[in-house]
């Protein structure tokens, strides 16, 4: 289907990444005039092919229009990157990976250099992108205005959502989706040692694997509520002095099994210390407390 350029927003995007390459080619398909700038000019060629206008410079890039979305490696390359551009009038939005207070400190930054400032932390992998049902989004944060402007142009490589005014709390819900992302790789990576040494096909476990873990993953609607109430009884089913009860059988399975219990050990300490306060009726809930303390 042709589409009338003249009524996308143009983009200026910085960063040609596998992720920037991604969120170039959607806007393309989507025909929203694009300008592109990456430090390694060669990643800028095949995007030109398909239509962007490579600019010499990232001055010339910010130069060419007033959306500027930047996908950088860290906050480090965004500092080295913007450092020589006029962002004067210019609505910024930050697609790069940094901590919250890197990303307050960077609406700061924006704002005494006269731009509007948006952060956006990206929820999927580059081949999510593009791709509605593959479930991909980005959380944004900071300037409300800024999101209902461009909300339609940011929506076109992946869902949107905006998550508050304070500009670092999308680093905050990325970090924190991400933290329990790896603590569940860290209980797979337990689980296919365990069983590494027998004759146990780990292909066969994987699947075993996804669905418990699928089953497991509503307990946070539970530990959710626990919070918001402050009774980590409320609804308990299996008490956290029957689960500590548990953790040598754990323990010495690893031991059987000649697995270092290294990833496990750290969370079922946590637990020990939370039943050692008089707990053991709470659910796990309790041990959110020793970590914020
Ligand atoms: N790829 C992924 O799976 C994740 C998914 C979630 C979000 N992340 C974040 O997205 C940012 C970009 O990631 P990326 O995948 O595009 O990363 P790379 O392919 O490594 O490309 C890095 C780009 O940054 C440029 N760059 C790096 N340092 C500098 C610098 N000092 N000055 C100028 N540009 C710099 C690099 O340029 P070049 O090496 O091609 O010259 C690339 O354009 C990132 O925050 C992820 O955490 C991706």
């Amino acid at each position: 289907m042709a589409h009338n350029t003249l009524e996308k927003t143009p983009v200026t995007l910085l960063g040609l990444g596998a992720m920037g390459t991604a969120l170039a080619r959607t806007w393309l398909a989507a025909g929203h005039p694009l300008t592109v700038w990456n430090r390694t000019p060669a990643r800028a060629e095949p995007l030109a092919a398909e239509g962007a206008r490579g600019a010499d410079t990232a001055a010339e890039a910010v130069a060419a229009n007033t959306l500027i979305v930047v996908c950088l490696l860290d906050d480090t390359s965004v500092d080295q990157v913007l450092a020589g551009t006029d962002l004067v009038g210019r609505d910024l939005v930050n697609l790069t990976t940094s901590t919250p207070d890197q990303a307050r400190a960077r609406a700061e930054w924006a704002r005494e250099r006269g731009a509007r400032y948006l952060d956006g932390k990206i929820m999927a992998v580059p081949p999510m992108i593009g791709v509605a049902e593959a479930g991909g989004y980005v959380f944004y944060s900071g300037s409300p205005q800024l999101f209902e402007l461009h909300r339609e142009t940011l929506a076109v490589p992946a869902g949107t959502t905006y998550v508050g005014e304070n500009a670092g709390f999308a680093a905050l819900y990325d970090v924190a989706l991400l933290s329990a992302m790896y603590a569940m790789f860290a209980g797979a990576t337990h689980a296919f040692a365990l069983t590494r040494k027998e004759d146990i096909d780990p292909t066969a476990l994987a699947p075993l694997l996804a669905d418990w873990l699928v089953a497991m993953a509503p307990a946070v609607h539970q530990t959710a509520d626990q919070l918001r109430s402050g009774d980590y009884t409320k609804g308990v089913v299996s008490n956290l002095a029957m689960q500590v009860a548990g953790t040598p059988t754990f323990l010495r399975t690893a031991e059987e099994q000649g697995v270092s219990p290294e990833l496990l050990s750290p969370y079922f300490e946590l637990m020990r210390r939370r039943l050692a306060e008089g707990s053991g009726e709470e659910d796990l809930t309790g041990v959110i407390d020793l970590l914020v303390r």
